[in-house]
């Protein structure tokens, strides 16, 4: 399905999600991470495969939309490390100058157009950009993450609606972590799988595991292709779990075995088994690039620290002028 080089790339994008959220996570809860201003930090621990998997299918000019937990969406399309912790810590040389923060990194050079604070925001804009592309005849796909919780704003209905009806060139990834906040999604949708919706659509829909990279890799890569082939949308459901809270200012609710029963399906070493019995990978390899993908962690960590904080007299011009 990929050459070797592709899927040790995509383990390797893999531990960049998993370490750089384990460093944010500590900095956060250092204090360094403060102030309303930068407000909240959503973890993707535990998610890793579908935005590796997903973003693996796609070409640097694609589009992605992403969501509030969208470090790993932003990491896996080939974000900085360096400019993403210092806009994390509202540096000026963060992504955007530091006025953005964790849920507001944007790079339309990667095709990353934003993440989202608002629940399901992103799903309408990439009805935008699928348009965009279609109209201009770029080839162009728009992939669109988003959670359980958006699947049942209205945004989502009306979006899959006219993405089928317009035969838009879009791939709607809903990642179902089985809560939105404190609420399982058990108590607010009606059908066990969301995935099932895109038949009211009359649009391909799947349901897979979204802890097995190589799945997620093979169900979009097929979603991808008919968008890109002008066939139209495809939604696809990933069941997963997060590991953390749902960010760290919400204690946890969730029973504590059933969080352990899902770190027993962690991605990441299911990933690194499978590379392993395939004889692509050795264990010294992954020792060797978990302690690069650290250290680029470290640099990014260094960079950020020694960032300047955005000049205030700057904000006033930016909201004031014109
Ligand atoms: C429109 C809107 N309603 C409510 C919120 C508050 N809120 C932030 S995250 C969240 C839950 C989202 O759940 P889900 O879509 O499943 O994503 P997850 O956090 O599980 O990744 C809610 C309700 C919001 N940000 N926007
Ligand atoms: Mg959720």
């Amino acid at each position: 399905m990929c050459d070797k080089e592709k899927l040790v790339g995509m383990l390797r994008l893999m531990y960049k999600i998993r370490f750089f959220e384990e460093r944010a996570k500590k900095l956060y809860k250092a204090g360094m991470l403060s102030g309303n201003f930068l407000g909240a930090l959503h973890s993707y621990i535990g998610e890793e495969a579908i935005a590796v998997g997903a973003c693996s299918c796609l070409k640097k000019e694609d589009y992605i939309l992403s969501t509030h937990r969208g470090h790993g969406h932003f990491i896996a399309k080939g974000g900085d490390l360096k400019r993403m912790l210092a806009e994390l810590q509202g540096k000026e040389t963060g992504y955007c100058k530091g006025r953005g923060g964790s849920m507001h990194l944007f790079d339309p050079k990667i095709g990353f157009l934003g993440g989202n604070g608002i629940v399901g925001g992103g799903i309408p804009i990439a009805i935008g950009t699928a348009f965009s592309s279609k109209y201009r005849g770029t080839e162009q796909v728009t992939v669109c993450f988003f959670g359980d919780g958006a699947a049942t704003q209205g945004t989502f209905h009306e979006s899959l609606n006219m993405a089928s009806l317009w035969k838009l060139p879009a791939v709607f990834i809903c990642e179902n972590n089985l809560y939105a906040v404190t609420t399982p999604t058990l108590e607010t949708i009606s059908i066990p799988n969301i995935g099932d919706r895109a038949s009211a659509y009359g649009i391909p829909g799947k349901v897979i595991d979204g802890n097995d990279i190589l799945e997620v890799y093979q169900i979009v890569s097929e979603a991808v292709n008919r968008a890109r082939s002008g066939e139209g949308p495809s939604l696809i459901e990933c069941k997963t779990y997060r590991w953390d809270p749902h960010c760290f200012v919400i204690p946890e609710t969730r029973a504590k075995d059933e969080m352990e029963r899902w770190k027993t399906k962690d991605p990441i070493p299911r990933f690194e088994k499978k590379l392993l019995d395939g004889k692509i990978i050795t264990d010294d390899d992954i020792k060797k690039m978990k302690s690069e993908v650290i250290k680029e962690i470290d640099e990014a960590e260094d960079f950020a620290k020694n960032s300047p904080l955005p000049d205030v007299e700057a904000f006033k011009e930016e909201v004031c002028a014109r």
